[in-house]
């Protein structure tokens, strides 16, 4: 069985647990912060949670955990059988973690952790996510989910990194990124609805 690492209210946490749920997989919960402690950087090199204790030994980085969960679970699919179809999914994926999550990321520390991150950082931040969203406008099909007909790993990525980026970006960058993509806006509702979502969220709160 899967034990996963790592603490509630990170976002990359949500999305494993969501891909642990949707397919009906049991996994054991150690809850742990990011750490440079020699004991957590042989678990997970970067120190960063998530990551996963399985019967082979440790893995991190969310989307190589998710990949791996896909190819070794059981339960529904997450990803296409088909090469490119999966290469789709793959690409939306990428698109969401290089060029959402992480220019989001980059003002977190005065969103949510009572720092303060400079105008320039903050200028980049929505320069870059400018971008961001205009590409998963541009690459997103939305029919109704992100890669097309199917719930995937992409929609899940889209829940909780743009949910997130959403969040800080009204906070601190004076943005509101749903306002040019209603599509996205209107997938996440009804993601949010998924039974999945709504444990993850009751986690959230309780
Ligand atoms: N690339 C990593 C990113 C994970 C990540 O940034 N996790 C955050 C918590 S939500 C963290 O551990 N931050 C501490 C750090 O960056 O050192 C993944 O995909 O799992």
């Amino acid at each position: 069985m899967i034990t996963l690492y790592g603490f509630t209210l990170s976002n990359y946490v949500s999305m494993l647990k969501m891909a642990l749920i949707e397919k009906e997989l049991e996994f054991d919960w150690v809850d742990v912060k990011p750490s440079q402690e020699n004991e957590y950087l042989a678990k997970s090199p970067m120190g960063k949670v998530p990551c996963i204790e399985t019967e082979h030994g440790f893995l991190s980085e969310t989307n190589i955990i998710l990949e791996y969960i896909e190819e070794t679970g059981s339960g529904i699919k997450l990803m296409p059988t088909d090469p490119f179809e999966r290469a789709r999914v793959r690409e939306l994926m990428k698109e969401i973690e290089l060029y959402i999550e992480l220019p989001a990321r980059t003002a977190f520390a005065e969103a949510f952790f009572g720092g303060t991150v400079s105008d320039e950082v903050k200028e980049t931040a929505k320069k870059n996510l400018k971008k961001g969203i205009a590409c998963l406008k541009r690459n997103g099909k939305f029919a109704p989910y992100v890669a097309g007909s199917e719930f995937t790993y992409a929609d899940i990525l889209l829940k909780y990194s743009l949910g997130l980026a959403n969040r800080c970006a009204a906070l601190v960058l004076d943005m509101d990124l749903l306002a040019e993509l209603p599509e996205a806006k209107q997938l996440m509702a009804t993601i949010g609805q998924r039974p999945s979502a709504i444990q993850i969220a009751a986690e959230h709160k309780g």
